[in-house]
């Protein structure tokens, strides 16, 4: 399509904004025939920032980007949006507890989800990334009664990536000989990716399972604490690959999956694999015509289904704990 897009980018004056803003202008996310309108949310003390950063994409010249605007104010920012990419959230202040920050977070997202069901466009698609991501896309979903809820989901696909990159180390190939990869659960270190039905290099992945040790003590943890990890070596948490796989996201719920694929993102449960109808867990995914397809039919052996059901609760949990934020 050569209609221009909307894209509205909340926390861009952020680290994952400022790695991604530059990505989508030159056409990474909508593919390179697509413009792109860029509005950009931030709280009123990082607007400055966020004019460096609307300087900077000028300076690109990008053949795609028709304009960038900037805004402090929800209601203008959302306005005729057709992609919300949420990254802003409330970070994890010293001292604060976890069910603070589920508060704190579920008090924006539920303000944000308003918004978006006033302002957007009505083919509005909602990435989360903010943390706690998952529960943050259910509370937004919740108060947007007029957009169907499949239209808010959260992001997982860095894990999934995480996935792929551990397991082409393992098995010595490249990430394009990986395919079938999920990732179960929530955006924390209980999340569960699950190599059982991969395939990896013509291998499958439950051969490479059969090696317990490696899977529970080398790759899980690995992948699940591959965030802690970047902190201490990088100083900082992810940035440029988190933009990547917000990126990769979008990408792929636009313009789909490779046919003999699938990837991994977080939406509404339908009520199916056990998860309770409405919890925002990640799941294996098709994007067809533009939509999430949750993967059926696969086998869920004991060794996942323990795993899956400990994220799960994890979700149920942070639900009940920002309860009065939900609608009744
Ligand atoms: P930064 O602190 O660099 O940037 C966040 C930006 O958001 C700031 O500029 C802040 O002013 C802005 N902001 C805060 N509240 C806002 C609001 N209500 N409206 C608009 N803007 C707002 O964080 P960054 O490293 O970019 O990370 C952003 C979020 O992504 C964090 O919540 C982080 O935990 C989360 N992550 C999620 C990941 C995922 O896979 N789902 C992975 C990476 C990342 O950790």
């Amino acid at each position: 399509s050569t209609t221009p897009a909307v894209v509205t980018v909340t926390g861009a004056a952020g680290q994952i904004g400022y790695a991604a803003l530059f990505r989508i202008a030159a056409g990474a996310m909508l593919g390179h025939d697509r413009p792109v309108r860029l509005r950009l949310l931030e709280l009123p003390h990082a607007v400055s920032a966020a004019e460096g950063t609307a300087m900077e994409l000028d300076d690109g010249a990008f053949e795609q980007l028709l304009s960038v605007d900037i805004f402090d104010d929800a209601r203008a920012a959302f306005d005729g949006a057709e992609f919300a990419l949420l990254i802003g959230a409330k970070p994890r202040a010293r001292g604060m507890e976890r069910a603070d920050l589920l508060q704190a977070n579920a008090a924006i997202f539920a303000e944000q989800g308003e918004v978006l069901n006033d302002v957007a466009a009505a083919d509005l698609r909602v990435v989360v990334v903010g943390n706690p991501a998952n529960t943050n896309a259910a509370i937004a979903a919740a108060h947007a009664p007029d957009i169907p809820p499949e239209r808010f989901t959260a992001l997982t696909r860095l894990d999934h990536n995480r996935a792929i990159a551990q397991l082409a180390h393992r098995a010595g190939c490249a990430a394009r000989d990986i395919s079938r990869v999920s990732v179960w659960g929530n955006h924390s270190p209980t999340q569960y990716p699950d190599i059982f039905h991969a395939r990896v290099a013509g291998r499958s992945g439950a051969d490479l399972a059969t090696d317990r040790a490696w899977l529970v003590d080398d790759f899980i943890p690995t992948v699940a604490r591959r965030g802690t990890a970047i902190i201490e070596a990088r100083g900082a948490s992810s940035a440029a690959s988190a933009a990547s796989a917000t990126i990769d996201h979008i990408h792929d719920w636009v313009l789909g999956t490779e046919s003999d694929d699938w990837t991994s993102a977080a939406l509404p449960s339908p009520g199916v694999y056990g998860v309770p109808e409405g919890l925002v867990c990640s799941f294996p995914v098709r994007s067809v015509g533009g939509r999430w397809e949750i993967v059926s039919g696969l086998e869920i052996n004991e060794f996942s289904r323990a795993r899956i059901d400990a994220s799960v609760a994890e979700l149920a949990g942070e639900i009940t704990a920002v309860g009065d934020l939900l609608p009744a």
